[in-house]
C-alpha cells in the first residue's frame, strides 16, 4: 500500500509538472499518461460506464489493478466522476475474477473464460436487471490486471465501449525483456543513460522507477525480465547481490513479472572457489544445485538463468570439451526442482570455424534437437548475423521441432542509429514474424513456430533486448518508447500488425486527432525502410564502424577475427559486391526449407531486399526496375536520405498537436538523423565507388567530404560500447 501511495503522489507531481512546465517531464509517463478526455459526448459515455465500480477481491495484484483504474479514470474523466466500492447489484462496472463474480454474470462468461487461460481476460457490456453493466473478468488476479490496463488503453484511444465484447489472452508464454546492464550501471548497447538498477542503494532503497517500470511492462503484458548483461559478471550470483535482486523481485511480483539473472558459466570458479566449471563434474553440479536452492529461498518465483556460453569469448562447456547440451542440462537440473528455466542463447560463431558466420549457429544447434531438458529454452536472434536493419529470418526457426525455441529481438538500436534515429521497430519485428519458414509446408510462419501452433512446445517465448535507461523519458528518443510498447504488444499477440500498434501508441502517448495520428502513423511505418535504405540497402549488412557500431565503416578490414570486419560481409571488389551464400558460395541457402533454398539460390528469384545477402553480383547486374546494381545501390542510399527529409517536413506540420518543447526535441533529433543519413550515403558510396569505378547516377547528391575524411572519423566515447572483448 505504501508503494502505491508513493506512486500516485509521484505521478500526480509529474503530471502537474509535465502539463505546467515541460512536456519532456511528461514523457516519463510513457503511454500511461491518461490524458483528459475533453470530448463531451465521449466523456459522458465513459462516465456512464464507470460511475459506480464494484471491484471484487483482495490481493497485492488486485490492489495494483484498482489503483491503476483509479489513476486512469481520475486523469481521463476527473476525480468526482466515479465511486470505487459500489454494490455489485447496482454497479455500472464490475471487476472480478471468475470466483468473485455473482453466478448470474459468471454463467454467461464461463465459456469465454475457459478460453483465456491464466493471463487472459474478458471485457464485456452485459445486461443486469434491465441495465447495462460493463464487466472485466478473468481466471486469475493477473488476468484482471491485464484487463484493467486494456480497458484504460481502449479509453485512452477513444474506443467505443457500448457494445464491447473482448476476449483476449496472450499467445506467447514468456514475454521478456533482456537488460544488458552491468553492475557498474553502464549498459552495453544502451543509449538512454545509466542502468535503472541502482545496485549500490538496493536492497533498502526502492527507486520509484522500479515501480513505474513494472507498471509500464505489465500494461503491455511483459511478464519476465533478466536484469543483467549476457556478458555476465558472476558477482550477481553472490549473496550480497541476490538480496538486492530479491528486493526488485518483490517490487515486480504484484505486476506478474518474474526475474531472471544472467549466469556466467565460470561462476563456480570465480565465486565458488572450485577449480573447474566442467558441467559433468559432480562438484560443479552440486555448486549450481546449492546456488539454485539459495536463490529460491530468497525469490520463490525466480524465473531462472539466461546464459551466453562459448559465444564471443564467454566461458562455456566447450572449455571442457563438453557441448551446449551438457552445459544447459546441468543448469536445468539445478533449477528443475523449483520450476525454473534455463534460457540458453544460440548466438554462437567461432573464429576457428572458417565457415560462413551466418551458418554456424544452425550447424551447431540443429543436431541437438530433442536433447535439451524440457526446462531449457533455446534463444535465437531474429536473423543469422546480428540485429541488422534487415536480415532474412534465422534458419533455425521451425527447424528444431523438439526444442522450446524462443526468438530474440533487439529493441535497443545498436545497428539502427542509437537513440538518435527515429525508427519504428514493430515494422521490422512484424516482417520477421510474418516470414514463412515453409518447415511444415506453406504458411509455417516464424510467428507460428514461436507461439507453439506449428509444433507443440512446452513453453513459448519472445525476448527483446531492452532500450531502457535512466533518461527522464526512459528510452533516449521519445519515439523509441514506441519500440518498447510495440515489442510488448507483439509478444502478447505476434499477429498484430505494425499499423495497429503505431495507431495505439500515438493515440495513447500523444493525441487522438486524426490530423496527427494519420500522417504520424505513416511516418512511423516508413521510418524502418528509410533506415535500411540509408544504411544497408538491397541486402547489405554489417558494414558498421568497429565495436561501437556508430556510423559507417565498410572499409574496416584489419580486426583480429575475419567475421568482425565489414569487408567480410560486403566483399566489394571490381567485379561486384555481396556475399555469395548460394550453392556455389557458402551454401547458407541450404539451411532454409524448400522452396526458399531454390528461390534464394538465384538472384532473379531472390527478393531484392535480400539480394546482396545471398549473392555476389556484378556492378552492372540489372535490377527489376532496369537500373544497374551500382545505380540501384546509390539511388537507394539517396532514397533513404530523402525519406528522412520527408519525416522532417511531416513533423513540421505537427506543431499544433504537441508542446513546443516536445516538438523542438524531436525536430533536433530528426535533423541529426538527416545529417547521419547523409554521412552514411556519402561514406558508403565513396568507398564502394573505389571498386565500381562508376559515376553517381543523376538524382544522387554529390558528397561534400572525401573518403579519407570519413575514414578518419573516430568515436572513442560513443555510447554503449562494450568495455572489453574478453
Ligand atoms: C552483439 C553486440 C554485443 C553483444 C552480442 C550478444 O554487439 O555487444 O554482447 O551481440 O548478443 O550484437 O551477445
Amino acid at each position: 500500500m505504501k508503494s502505491t501511495l508513493k506512486k500516485t503522489t509521484l505521478l500526480c507531481f509529474l503530471f502537474t509538472l509535465g502539463t505546467a512546465f515541460s512536456q519532456s517531464v511528461a514523457d516519463y509517463d510513457l503511454w500511461l499518461s491518461y490524458s483528459e478526455i475533453t470530448d463531451q459526448k465521449l466523456s459522458d459515455e465513459y462516465r456512464a460506464h464507470t460511475r459506480s465500480i464494484a471491484f471484487l477481491g483482495n490481493s497485492e495484484t488486485l490492489t495494483v489493478a484498482q489503483e491503476e483504474l483509479h489513476l486512469g479514470l481520475r486523469n481521463m474523466l476527473g476525480e468526482a466522476s466515479f465511486q470505487m466500492d459500489a454494490d455489485p447489484n447496482r454497479a455500472t462496472l464490475i471487476v472480478g475474477t471468475k470466483d468473485q463474480l455473482h453466478a448470474t454474470i459468471k454463467d454467461r462468461l464461463i465459456q469465454d473464460l475457459e478460453q483465456v487461460g491464466r493471463e487472459g481476460f474478458v471485457i464485456r457490456t452485459m445486461e443486469q436487471k434491465g441495465k447495462n453493466v460493463l464487466v472485466i473478468s478473468a481466471n486469475t488476479d493477473m488476468g484482471i490486471l491485464y484487463g484493467v490496463f486494456r480497458l484504460l488503453a481502449l479509453m485512452g484511444q477513444h474506443q467505443e465501449l457500448d457494445k464491447i465484447s473482448l476476449v483476449d489472452a496472450p499467445q506467447i508464454d514468456l514475454r521478456m525483456l533482456n537488460h544488458w546492464d552491468n553492475l557498474d550501471r553502464t549498459v552495453e548497447r544502451g543509449y538512454a543513460g545509466a542502468s535503472i538498477w541502482n545496485w549500490q542503494k538496493l536492497p533498502e532503497y526502492i527507486d520509484q522507477r522500479y515501480i513505474d517500470y513494472a507498471r509500464a511492462n505489465a500494461s503491455i503484458g511483459i511478464n519476465a525480465v533478466s536484469l543483467t548483461n549476457v556478458n555476465a559478471n558472476a558477482l550477481i550470483l553472490t549473496t550480497m547481490y541476490l538480496e538486492k535482486v530479491q528486493a526488485l523481485a518483490e517490487v515486480f511480483r504484484p505486476y506478474g513479472i518474474k526475474v531472471y539473472l544472467t549466469a556466467r558459466f565460470s561462476a563456480p570458479i570465480e565465486i565458488g572457489g572450485l577449480d573447474t566449471a566442467d558441467p559433468l563434474n559432480q562438484n560443479v553440479q552440486q555448486w549450481w544445485n546449492k546456488k539454485a536452492t539459495e536463490i529460491y529461498a530468497l525469490i520463490p518465483d525466480f524465473g531462472g538463468f539466461l546464459v551466453k556460453a562459448n559465444s564471443e569469448g564467454q566461458p562455456g562447456p566447450q572449455n571442457y570439451d563438453r557441448n551446449h547440451v551438457d552445459g544447459a542440462n546441468m543448469m536445468a537440473k539445478a533449477l528443475k526442482p523449483y520450476d525454473g528455466n534455463v534460457i540458453w542463447r544460440a548466438f554462437v560463431y567461432s573464429e576457428h570455424d572458417a565457415d560462413d558466420r551466418a551458418k554456424q549457429a544452425y550447424s551447431e544447434f540443429i543436431p541437438y534437437d530433442g536433447q535439451f531438458m524440457d526446462n531449457v529454452l533455446v534463444q535465437t536472434k531474429n536473423g543469422a548475423i546480428d540485429f541488422q536493419p534487415r536480415e532474412p529470418f534465422h534458419p533455425m526457426f521451425g527447424a528444431m521441432p523438439k526444442t522450446s525455441q524462443i526468438i530474440e529481438f533487439q529493441i535497443t538500436q545498436e545497428y539502427l542509429g542509437f537513440s538518435t534515429h527515429l525508427v519504428f521497430l514493430p515494422k521490422l519485428f512484424e516482417e520477421v514474424l510474418d516470414s514463412d519458414t515453409y518447415r511444415k509446408g506453406e504458411g509455417s510462419t516464424v510467428a507460428k513456430a514461436m507461439d507453439g501452433s506449428l509444433y507443440d512446445k512446452k513453453m513459448t517465448g519472445m525476448v527483446g533486448v531492452a532500450n531502457i535507461g535512466s533518461d527522464l523519458n526512459w528510452t533516449g528518443h521519445p519515439f523509441a518508447q514506441a519500440n518498447w510498447y510495440g515489442f510488448g504488444r507483439l509478444a502478447w499477440n505476434p499477429y498484430l500488425d505494425a499499423e495497429t500498434i503505431a495507431d495505439e501508441w500515438l493515440r495513447l502517448t500523444y493525441s487522438n486527432e486524426d490530423a496527427f495520428v494519420n500522417p504520424m502513423k505513416q511516418l512511423l511505418i516508413d521510418s524502418r525502410e528509410a533506415v535500411v535504405n540509408y544504411m544497408n540497402p538491397l541486402g547489405l549488412h554489417h558494414i558498421f564502424d568497429t565495436n561501437h557500431h556508430y556510423g559507417p565503416g565498410p572499409w574496416v578490414s584489419e580486426l583480429g577475427r575475419p567475421e568482425w570486419n565489414p569487408t567480410y560481409y560486403h566483399n566489394a571488389d571490381e567485379n561486384g559486391i555481396g556475399f555469395d551464400r548460394t550453392i556455389e558460395g557458402s551454401n547458407a541457402v541450404a539451411q532454409y526449407a524448400e522452396p526458399l533454398q531454390s528461390r534464394w539460390n538465384k538472384p532473379k528469384t531472390t527478393p531484392e531486399k535480400y539480394l546482396l545477402w545471398f549473392h555476389h553480383l556484378p556492378w552492372d547486374y540489372v535490377l527489376e526496375n532496369g537500373d544497374t546494381l551500382w545505380d540501384g545501390i546509390a539511388l537507394k542510399y539517396q532514397e533513404g536520405v530523402d525519406q528522412v527529409g520527408k519525416m522532417i517536413s511531416t513533423w513540421e506540420k505537427m506543431k499544433p498537436y504537441v508542446s513546443k518543447e516536445r516538438h523542438s526535441e524531436v525536430q533536433m533529433l530528426l535533423n541529426i538523423q538527416l545529417k547521419e543519413a547523409n554521412w552514411w550515403r556519402d561514406a558508403c558510396l565513396l568507398y564502394f565507388q573505389t571498386f565500381s569505378n562508376r559515376d553517381l547516377p543523376d538524382g544522387v547528391e554529390k558528397p561534400t567530404q572525401s573518403l579519407d575524411y570519413f575514414k578518419s572519423l573516430k568515436f572513442p566515447f560513443a555510447p554503449g560500447i562494450r568495455p572489453q572483448w574478453d
